[in-house]
């Protein structure tokens, strides 16, 4: 391949592109750190992160899928804790694109029995655009992890997530709000099940827009000050800066040939 732009070793892929820099891990081909140039990073890591073959790494865009939350085992599935293969790479002034491929062996049989074949495609440039195919024998459910980083949670305001969700705080209890913008105060674990294509997440000095595609749902969680102790790799008042807005297939599962795509852009 022609990889002017790429760095890579055994355990990520690095890319210092004109316009952006970007971090990925070749375990669930995780791009973990991405910013434009002149730019603020788009994505979030615990501090205390640290990388372990087999292990969910917390930060950037960690792949939930074949299953969300604790459904099964692993939590959120297997695609975030394997190796997936890069079977693309294409690099122009305008940006890259990635492609990797996961299919189902022996590892993964053992704990999804099921053939399948996994598609994802990466478009940095500007922005990250993200689509996940899957190809599967079985109906799946599936989330984009997408850790955001923000200056101080207290001052972030959200809006285009609609009023009706599932508060997993609650045992998943169906909810509704009336307030159009939400602020985050507390402890929050919703699945938005009637969200508008684009969230925004609003700052005093930047604008993150997520705009989902083929989604049907959209995950907010922040753990916040009690949650975050009990999280090994985050540091104290790690959550005041991060918030996961997660593209998710949780109430209506992904068909066994569908996708899932995100486009993050910094406005
Ligand atoms: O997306 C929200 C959530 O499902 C929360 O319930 C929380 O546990 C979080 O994901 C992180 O999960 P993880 O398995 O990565 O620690």
């Amino acid at each position: 391949i022609n990889a002017q732009y790429l760095i890579s070793n055994d355990l990520f892929f690095e890319i210092h592109h004109p316009l952006f820099d970007a971090i990925l891990l070749k375990q669930g081909a995780q791009l973990i750190h991405f910013q434009p140039k002149g730019g603020e990073p788009f994505f979030w890591s615990a501090k205390r992160s640290t990388f372990q073959k087999g292990k969910a790494f917390r930060g950037g865009i960690p792949l939930c899928w074949p299953w969300f939350g604790k459904i099964g085992t692993p939590a959120h599935g297997f695609a975030r804790i394997v190796e997936w293969e890069m079977a693309q790479y294409v690099e122009n002034e305008e940006g890259v694109q990635l492609i990797f491929e996961l299919r189902d062996n022996a590892f993964t049989r053992s704990l999804w029995d099921y053939a399948f074949n996994a598609r994802l495609e990466m478009n940095l440039g500007h922005d990250v655009e993200l689509c996940l195919h899957v190809n599967a024998e079985k109906e799946s459910t599936a989330a984009l992890h997408t850790y955001l980083t923000c200056q101080n949670i207290h001052d972030v305001t959200v809006m285009g997530l609609g009023s009706a969700y599932n508060d997993a705080l609650q045992g998943g209890v169906a909810c509704e709000t009336k307030e159009p913008v939400l602020h985050v105060t507390h402890s929050i674990d919703r699945v938005y099940t009637m969200p508008e294509a684009t969230t925004l997440l609003c700052e005093k000095d930047r604008i993150l827009s997520i705009t989902h595609k083929n989604h049907s749902d959209v995950v907010v969680w922040n753990p916040w000050r009690e949650g975050e102790s009990s999280f090994a790799d985050m540091n104290e008042n790690d959550y005041t800066q991060m918030l996961c807005i997660e593209s998710a297939r949780i109430s209506k599962p992904l068909a066994c040939e569908d996708r899932l795509h995100v486009k993050i852009a910094s406005l």
